[in-house]
């Protein structure tokens, strides 16, 4: 299956919303009026774009439809679709860096999927041939290390990991330690899920990547906030107090299948300093692909003949 198909098949249910609200909008008049610019508006507001993002994207409709005089379906789409493109930025990717030890932390609230990310990325750059380690720091609960060593088996990869309870910074720095002797070309260092509005926890996620940091100083360190689409405008605040407590290197966002909340992108890169990197579009590992703006724009956006 190639990248447009798993991005339209894993946005149906928001192309689905998108596609029945244009055509009730539109309802055969193909011409778009002030009443129907502010229908529009709801309705990505109500695929999840955030209000701010579906208010700058129907601004730059009405200001072109005032400049160009053309106020067709075709023409609105169109300024909807640069808008958005717009917003999402050009398409960036989780790179590795070569001849140096890349560490990828998974950081994030509960369940967003950063432990299945994790075993994804690995069978990745297993499969690329890269030499790939992986560290449990969620030492919250013995499941989350056997759900991280089960990734570790399928992959043959080695885990490291201490017993739950453990101090998730003494973790990283045990892995960062056996990473450097068994000169590995990628860490993947999975963490707890914790909530943002928990300060200690937050705290807990800066003394990590501080002891990463001073542990691993010529490594490419790239922490990567995993959210859940599902979640809503929540993730908008998630990204915000993430980036906060640690220096995020990119975005991954999971379970863009899952609802009709796929706008949910839109409105984290409106507001988000880091960029979007990662899509998750489904359960299977072929799901977990490159983020990348134009294919998920037309994907999200459905052609007016549809
Ligand atoms: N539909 C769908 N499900 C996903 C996706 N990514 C992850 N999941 C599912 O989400 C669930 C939670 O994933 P985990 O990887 O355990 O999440 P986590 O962030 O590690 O959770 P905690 O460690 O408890 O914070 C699992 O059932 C995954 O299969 C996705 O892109 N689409
Ligand atoms: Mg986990």
């Amino acid at each position: 299956m190639g990248l447009f198909d798993v991005f339209k098949k894993g946005l149906s249910k928001t192309r689905g919303l998108v596609s029945e609200g244009l055509t009730r909008i539109s309802a055969g008049m193909g011409r778009y009026d002030e009443d129907m610019l502010e229908e529009l508006e709801a309705l990505l507001v109500q695929a999840d774009v955030g209000v701010g993002a579906s208010l700058h994207i129907i601004d730059a409709v009405r200001k072109n439809i005032k400049s160009t005089g053309d106020d067709s379906q075709k023409a609105v789409m169109h300024t909807v679709k640069k808008e958005i493109i717009d917003i999402l930025g050009p398409k960036q990717t989780l790179s590795l860096e070569d001849n140096s030890l890349n560490i990828i932390l998974m950081v994030g609230v509960n369940g967003t999927g950063k432990t299945t990310t994790a075993g994804k990325l690995c069978l990745k750059y297993k499969s690329l041939g890269k030499k790939v380690m992986l560290a449990a720091a969620d030492t919250f609960r013995a499941a989350a290390i056997e759900q991280l060593e089960e990734w570790g088996k399928r992959t043959n990869t080695p885990v490291i990991s201490q017993t739950v309870g453990s101090d998730p910074a003494a973790v990283c720095y045990d892995a960062i330690h056996a990473a450097i002797s068994r000169r590995a070309d990628v860490l993947i260092i999975d963490t707890a899920g914790r909530l943002h509005n928990k300060q200690n926890l937050m705290d807990e996620l800066s003394k990590i990547s501080r002891v990463i940091e001073r542990e691993a100083p010529s490594a490419c360190i790239m922490p990567l906030l995993i959210i859940d689409a599902t979640t809503g405008q929540n993730a908008v605040i998630q990204a915000e107090v993430f980036s906060k407590a640690v220096r995020l290197n990119g975005i991954g966002i999971t379970k863009l299948d899952g609802s009709a909340k796929g706008g949910v992108a839109i409105a984290v890169a409106y507001t988000a300093k880091a960029p979007i990197l990662l899509a998750g579009l489904g359960e299977g590992v072929e799901d977990l692909v490159d983020f990348d703006s134009e294919i998920f724009t037309e994907s999200l956006i459905p052609e007016l003949s549809e």
